[in-house]
């Protein structure tokens, strides 16, 4: 039985890889299993047959055999807990790279999230400027600890984990729209380490082959 995730039909992100999508479709490159693409379009993720699978309405979900899961986290991990690869062996080790993952979906995203919706849905309005500098504030936070955490070693807690994939995906995003990481290069070094790693770049790929594909209709 093969794996199936949903992804967008044509990427806001114009296949710069930001959509969730990314973060799954890594893991299973990083684990090594092979995967098909279930292409969504805005109106088809808002239907019933979708909703069944994601409440929310949002890409991705992951299908395999009698399983259905939806958030990219607990996909991620999913994937991590069934193939090897993305988790260590020993418990306490794996324990940590599992906090990475959550630190990553509680911690960092959310500043950088709300960051990139406030830029696109609230530039016009009064506490705009305001907001942005809150958030930028708490965002330069989250990086210098991170940077001060990460120091000279290549990933957060030793080998490369699922916990490194979910935190390089949310800098990833802050890469697209900011200059503030250029502040830290010991994050950029690891940024660009991760987007090094032949799994990610087959991912990367195979969403961009999505747009393009799109695009060229
Ligand atoms: N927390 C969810 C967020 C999913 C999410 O926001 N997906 C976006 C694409 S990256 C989406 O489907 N947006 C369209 C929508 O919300 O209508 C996850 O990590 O899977």
């Amino acid at each position: 039985m093969t794996i199936t995730i949903t992804a967008f039909e044509q990427s806001p992100d114009r296949g710069k890889g930001l959509a969730r999508d990314m973060r799954v479709r890594w893991a299973l490159e990083e684990a090594g299993q092979p995967y098909d693409v279930r292409l969504l379009s805005f109106k088809a993720m808002k239907e019933p047959a979708h909703l069944a699978l994601q409440p929310f309405g949002q890409i991705p979900t992951y299908e395999d055999g009698d399983l259905v899961l939806f958030e990219s986290g607990a996909i991620a991990f999913h994937i991590a807990e069934r193939h090897g690869g993305l988790l260590p062996d020993d418990a306490n080790a794996r324990a940590r790279a599992i906090a990475w993952m959550f630190a990553a979906l509680n911690t960092v995203e959310p500043p950088i999230f709300d960051r990139s919706l406030v830029r696109i849905l609230e530039r016009d309005e009064p506490w705009y400027e305001q907001r942005l500098r809150a958030l930028d504030g708490t965002i330069r936070n989250r990086l210098a600890d991170l940077s001060r955490h990460l120091g000279d070693a290549d990933w957060l807690d030793g080998a490369f984990s699922a916990g490194d994939l979910l935190i390089v995906t949310v800098l990833l995003r802050l890469k697209a729209s900011s200059d503030m990481l250029d502040d830290y290069p010991n994050l950029t070094a690891y940024i660009a380490r991760a987007e090094a790693r032949p799994a990610y770049k087959r991912a990367f790929e195979a969403q961009l082959a999505v747009f393009k594909a799109a695009s060229a209709v």
